[in-house]
């Protein structure tokens, strides 16, 4: 169920949600957004004491998970200068949602003040050496979901076209900022497809020879939005499997959330690094 709203225009609708959201948390605006995936609802708590904490459920447009370990939760809190907003659970298309749905949370948090989006996100391992539990810079991605979360009406007056430039999306600035918190950390390109089954082996022989390393069913809208509206982009995967025909066993999503359970005191570590350091 989504709240009803007097608006069906996409933009119009995250305005209105971004102004609910700016009454209820007051000022100054949140200058950072971070979305949670699965397997990364554990990094909650470690980043900070919630100032305000509401159910997304109640909020114009925010579409209610269907999804085990997807909350559909706002968090307030500060860190260090920044005013953080926490979206906990996100919208995917495989539940039978719009692409103007999926990008909802993010665009209500870019037109109420965040000017960094970071997106999490828990994916498939396309390269043979990567290991579960290890975190991966998106360096760039592959939408092969044959949607853009552009389509449809155009933008609003005030808005910036839909025909948008994606050179930069995942900006190098963003990614070295977390490589000086973990100079451990490696990058690659993620390939977005719809889901919600996982590839088959073929499909990822296909992602790999295509370029990709990380493969997901998120965040490339939400990058694509985000970046539209005129906000920076962190990408961080958190491989949680190697993808079929790579990995040895059977694949499942209750693997999916353990490891993102594991790996959580590094995941903390690595946001809040990265938080105080932009
Ligand atoms: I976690 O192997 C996770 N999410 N499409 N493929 C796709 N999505 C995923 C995968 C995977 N692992």
């Amino acid at each position: 169920m989504t709240v009803a709203s007097a608006t069906s225009n996409p933009y119009e609708l995250a305005a209105e949600s971004a102004a609910e959201v700016t009454r209820w948390a007051g000022a100054p605006p949140h200058d950072v957004a971070i979305v949670l995936g699965s397997g990364w609802q554990g990094v909650a708590d470690g980043l900070g004491t919630a100032e305000a904490e509401r159910a997304t459920a109640d909020l114009p447009g925010f579409a209610a998970p269907t999804v085990a370990g997807h909350h559909g939760q706002l968090r307030s809190l500060r860190v260090g200068d920044h005013r953080v907003l926490l979206l906990i659970g996100r919208t995917h298309l495989y539940e039978g949602r719009s692409p103007a749905e999926v990008v909802h949370p993010v665009r209500t948090a870019v037109i109420a003040g965040a000017r960094v989006v970071v997106l999490t996100n828990a994916a498939g391992g396309l390269d043979p050496a990567m290991r579960p539990g290890q975190a991966v810079l998106i360096r760039d991605h592959l939408n092969l979901m044959g949607a853009s979360p552009l389509g449809g009406p155009a933008p609003p007056a005030g808005y910036r076209g839909r025909f948008v430039d994606l050179t930069d999306l995942y900006p190098a600035r963003l990614r070295a900022l977390a490589k000086q918190v973990d100079p451990t950390l490696t990058e690659g390109v993620y390939a977005a497809l719809g889901g919600p089954h996982y590839e088959t082996p073929a499909e990822v022989a296909m992602l790999r020879r295509a370029g990709a390393d990380l493969v997901g069913m998120s965040t490339a809208f939400e990058a694509i939005a985000a970046h539209h509206l005129g906000a920076s982009v962190l990408g961080i995967s958190l491989v949680t499997n190697l993808a079929a025909g790579v990995s040895p066993t059977p694949l499942d999503h209750e693997e999916v959330l353990a490891a993102g359970a594991a790996a959580a005191p590094y995941l903390v570590e690595l946001l809040s690094g990265v938080l105080s350091a932009l």
